[in-house]
């Protein structure tokens, strides 16, 4: 590690020694599950460059826009409007939460039975090993699960927490609470960075995310394709890192990956054989460096052709339109569109089934692994909904249960093949 970086580390109060083992078992399990894949596009370069320096390079610009007087927003939910954070000249960070290696830190405090995307975000800052924590002026939360919410009380005995409200229902008393809250949000973000947000400024950040949205949009049509021109693996690292990279440079990446990709889908270039089962995968987020399902899927022989999740189409599937207008109005149109992100946490939840039914379809699966992770009540007591909406269908499942830890893997293997050996043409 560079001088430099370990001296950055010690001045943002990370625990060293914890890090180092940490940043130490990253680079061999990067290796098997990135590294080891055949024909990768060219693109996935950067991200690989990304991941190798993942606590070194953009910590390093975060802190120099810090110094400068800009504010770092670490968020862990895709309800939290970008757009208001970067309209006011700050920088949204997506937070991790992906590795087992924080959970126990965070059990230390949490209960056990809680979902290990809870205890390592918990962990992470408890634990004092994320630099992207530690630069951050301010952690947003939210209200979605039960989970969640009581651990940013908890949470905020450590850092400086804000709690966005997201409501539980679709009807328009809960879309009027929704509006109100990312108006206050505004407010709250002017008053942390001293700067106005005008009408202007949120019309431009608002195409900025638009952008952003477009350029995975273009990633994920390209992988309707058969033979599907890049593994489900690297498709969900590009999304990964989208939610902590700076957003235009990630907008130029991803747009060059796409060039790339979408040749390949013109001469029929793919990364596994077209008779591969195709699977969809829906459920829980996968934060970063949580690979392990898209790893035994694919070394089984399958090909992950999309990720209905926050980490996949929830996060950019619906643009904000860009009619401009008042400050309030384009608040309104900005709350009204991550009111179409379907999460678990709502009541009832419909439009999830049928957006579920519906990329079945699109990418052309052959069968759809619902991922849940371990106390995640609101994804498991869904996926009974998903499983008949799957069934009427015609559509096969296999429902995964699991963690962020490797006890289960060779269990998840076995079922993984079952379902292969099932469900292949
Ligand atoms: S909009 S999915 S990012 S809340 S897995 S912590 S729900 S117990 S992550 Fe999520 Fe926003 Fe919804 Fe998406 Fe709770 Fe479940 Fe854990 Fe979860």
């Amino acid at each position: 590690m560079p001088t430099d970086n370990r001296q950055m580390w010690a001045e943002l109060g990370i625990d060293l020694k914890k890090h180092d083992m940490l940043m130490n078992a990253l680079p061999p399990i990067y290796k098997e599950i990135y590294l080891s894949q055949k024909n990768r596009p060219q693109g996935m370069g950067f991200f690989d460059f990304v991941v190798g320096d993942i606590h070194g390079i953009r910590v390093q610009e975060l802190r120099q826009h810090a110094k400068n007087g800009t504010i770092v927003v670490a968020t862990y939910c895709v309800f939290v409007p970008d757009e208001i954070v970067l309209a006011a000249d700050a920088i949204p960070v997506g937070l991790c939460a992906g590795t087992q290696f924080s959970v126990p830190i965070a059990e230390e405090v949490l209960p056990r039975n809680t979902c290990a995307l809870i205890k390592s975000s918990f962990g992470f800052k408890l634990g004092r090993i994320c630099p992207y924590v530690q630069t951050s002026h301010l952690i947003v939360g939210e209200t979605t699960c039960d989970g969640k919410k009581k651990m940013f009380e908890i949470l905020a005995e450590y850092h400086p927490v804000y709690i966005m409200e997201v409501p539980n229902k679709k009807t328009q008393r809960s879309r009027d609470l929704w509006r109100g809250e990312v108006l206050a949000f505004k407010g709250v973000i002017e008053k942390q960075t001293g700067n106005k947000i005008t009408a202007d400024k949120l019309s431009k950040s608002t195409r900025l995310v638009n952008d952003r949205r477009r350029a995975l949009q273009r990633l994920y049509k390209a992988r309707q394709a058969n033979p599907v021109p890049i593994s489900g693996k690297d498709a969900l690292l590009v999304t990964q890192v989208s939610f902590y990279d700076d957003v235009s440079r990630c907008i130029k990446q991803v747009n060059a990956l796409c060039d790339e990709v979408e040749k390949r889908v013109a001469s029929s270039e793919g990364v596994f054989p077209a008779n591969a089962p195709r699977i969809l995968i829906s459920g829980s987020p996968m934060a970063i460096p949580n690979w392990k399902l898209h790893h035994i899927l694919e070394t089984a022989g399958a090909a992950v052709v999309c990720e209905e999740s926050c980490t996949g189409t929830r996060m950019f599937s619906d643009l904000v339109p860009e009619t401009g207008g008042t400050v309030e109005e384009q608040i309104k149109a900005i709350a009204d569109r991550y009111m179409q992100i379907h999460c678990a946490c709502f009541t009832p939840n419909d439009e999830r089934l049928d957006d579920i039914v519906r990329l079945a379809r699109e990418y052309k699966v052959d069968g759809v692994v619902h991922y849940n992770l371990q106390f995640c009540h609101t994804y498991a007591n869904e996926a009974v909904k998903v499983e008949r909406a799957l069934e009427k269908e015609g559509i096969p499942l296999l429902r995964v249960e699991t963690d962020y830890s490797d006890e289960d893997a060779g269990q998840l293997r076995t079922r993984v093949d079952a379902f292969l050996e099932m469900i292949r043409r």
